[in-house]
Parts: structure tokens; sequence; C-alpha cells
């Protein structure tokens, strides 16, 4: 039922008329002038700062630079996104949504396509073709789903609202300027990913700039296309330190170990297996003893899971920061090269 706030007979007091009237007046008057000020509206001070810093470190015009932020717009639902990344799935989950046949078979398809291209990349970067075909799978469905955000609006909404890793999306920011700049892009043209990855392998604008290579010799590196996003992933593999023939993962038998030291030292290879074995962590597929290795563990349906990670499975961390992530590359990897031969019809080359 509603309460009724004034007398029956429907009349509100006459000083009450009047005051709601002006506070209506003060209200419009007021959005007038709110209307009015996001048009003509000076940017916030930290994105000022940012232009002032980007005319004088590279030389950007600066009205030029104000109005391509001020036109911008803010996509709260990136900022969401980013708060609960599908990453942070169980890994059974995750896995789930990753490896499936349908994904198995466009890589086996988009392997027997590009294998030309594949090889060539395999010799020139030593990185196996499984990788990059695995990567760019998990990434964009074999380059159809490359993301179709403003790469302009999802930096700037990350680079100015959201504070908990502003200084990283301001230098993602910085870098796409760059990048464009160096290309000839129209800055509102480019599309990727809510956290602003480009083209067929999804690269941020600072791996773009730094690993991208022109793999087709057409005298640009253009990550939409297929031929420089293969070469491009297997440079960053390269560059990473991936290790041509070496393992990546050792499943491992962890005992009654006191894990949570191991657990929470980090993916970077640290400690050896002769010291892991020592500690009661038994691999359960040959390495060598003076591999370095790291203890990690995912969580299955039947509860964790324990692997030793070595420096291939580090380099893979290096694309994505998730245990979850170069899992699903490395399981799809394995996957393939073990499927290979059922496409191509000739025996897998030796890794
Ligand atoms: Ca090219």
């Amino acid at each position: 039922m509603l309460h009724r706030a004034y007398p029956e007979n429907g009349v509100m007091p006459r000083i009450l008329r009047m005051m709601m009237l002006r506070a209506v007046v003060c209200v419009l008057v007021l959005a007038a002038a709110a209307t009015h000020a996001a048009a003509h509206s000076e940017l916030a001070a930290d994105a000022q700062a940012f232009v002032r810093d980007m005319v004088e470190r590279h030389g950007f015009e600066r009205s030029a630079l104000e109005r391509a932020l001020r036109n911008t717009k803010f996509l709260a639902s990136i900022v969401r996104a980013m708060d609960a990344p599908s990453t942070a799935l169980p890994w059974h989950e995750f896995r789930a949504r990753h490896i499936t046949e349908a994904r198995i078979n466009a890589g086996l398809r988009f392997w027997t396509e590009n294998a030309v291209v594949l090889e060539r990349a395999a010799v020139e970067y030593q990185v196996p073709p499984e990788i990059m075909v695995a990567t760019i799978g998990i990434e964009t469905l074999f380059g159809r789903l490359t993301g179709n955000v403003n790469v302009l609006d999802a930096l700037t909404t990350l680079a100015f609202g959201y504070p908990r890793r502003a200084d990283f999306f301001r230098a993602e920011l910085e870098q796409f300027l760059l990048l464009s700049r160096e290309n000839g892009w129209d800055l509102n043209s480019v599309k990727g990913s809510f956290a602003g990855a480009i083209g067929v392998p999804q690269f941020l604008p600072s791996s773009y700039r730094k690993y991208a290579v022109d793999f087709d010799g057409d005298g640009r590196r253009d990550l939409r296309q297929v031929t420089d996003a293969i070469g491009s992933v297997a440079n960053y593999y390269r560059q990473f330190g991936w290790q041509q023939g070496a393992p990546v993962i050792v499943p491992v038998d962890v005992g009654n170990t006191a894990l949570e030291p191991l657990l929470g030292a980090g993916l970077l290879p640290h400690i050896s297996v002769a010291e892991l074995r020592k500690r009661g962590v038994l691999p359960l597929e040959p390495v060598a003893d003076d591999v370095l290795a790291s203890l990690f563990s995912v969580e299955t349906e039947v509860g964790p899971r324990y692997w030793l990670g070595l420096n291939n499975f580090y380099v893979i961390t290096r694309y994505n920061r998730s245990i979850n992530y170069a899992m699903v590359v490395q399981e799809l990897a394995s996957t393939l090269r073990q499927q290979r031969p059922r496409t191509a019809g000739v025996a897998p080359a030796v890794p």
C-alpha cells in the first residue's frame, strides 16, 4: 500500500509546491550544464598527464590526441571482465572449454593448410609447429575470433578507469598509439580483445611492437595475416627461451611432501629434479636429475594434481601468465602432435 503524504483532499501545501518547482527547475538547469560540460569537457587529470607525456616523449600532437581520448567510450563491461577472468576457473572447467573435438579438428586442418609456413618457422625459430598451432587455436580459434572491441576504447577504459592495473594499461595505451602511428592505422578502426590484444595471435601492443615479425615478406608486420602471426608466435617463444626438444611438464607423485613452500615459490624453474626427489616429489616420467623445475597443481574433479613445470612451461606462461592457459596450450599441442599423422599422411617430424 502507498502511504499518502498529503491531506486527503490532494492539495499540496503551497509552500511545498513552490519548493518542488524550484527543485525541478534547478535539476533541469544542472542537467543542461552537465551535458554542455561533457561536450566540451577537459580530460581527467590523469589522462591530461598522459597526453603531456606522449607529447613530450614521443612528439604527438596535443590537440589531436586530446580529441581522440575525449571521444573514447568507457566500457564498464570490460572492467567487470577483467575482474572475473576465465583463467580463474578450476582447471577441469577451463580445460573443458578449450580442449574440444572441434578445436582439435580445426587445429589439424590449420596445420595442414599452413604446413609449409609452420615448418619454415619451426626451423627458423626452433619452436615446434604444434606449439604455434595450439597457441593460435587457444587465442582465436585459428584466427576466427580475434575480438571486436574497439582497442582504443578498451585501453583508455583500463588505463584510466581500472586503478588496479592502470600503470600496465597506460603503458599498453602508449604502445598502441606508437604502433598505430608506425603503421598508419586509424586509431578508431582497430578491433581486438577487451584487454586490447590484437590479431590472430592476440598480441598486446607492446608485444606487437617488440616481437611481431614480417614472415610473409611483404614489408609489413600484420598480425591479421596468418603467416605473420605464425612467425610472430614462434619468435615470441624463441625470445623467451624456448628449448627445442625439451619437455614442458612432468607429472609427479607428491606423497606426503610438505608442498606449500614449493607451490608458493612461483613458476620460474628454480629447483633441481634431484632436490625434488630428495623431498619426496617423484617424477612419473623420465626427466634428468639436473633439470630445473617448479612444482604446480591444477584442480581436477577429484582434487589437485601435481606437475613439474620445466623451462618450456614457464615460456608458455610468458604468453599468458596463467597455469590453466599454459596447460591447455601444452595439452592441445601434444594432442595435435599425436593426431597429425592421421591427417597429414606422413610420420611426425622429430621435434
Ligand atoms: Ca607481412
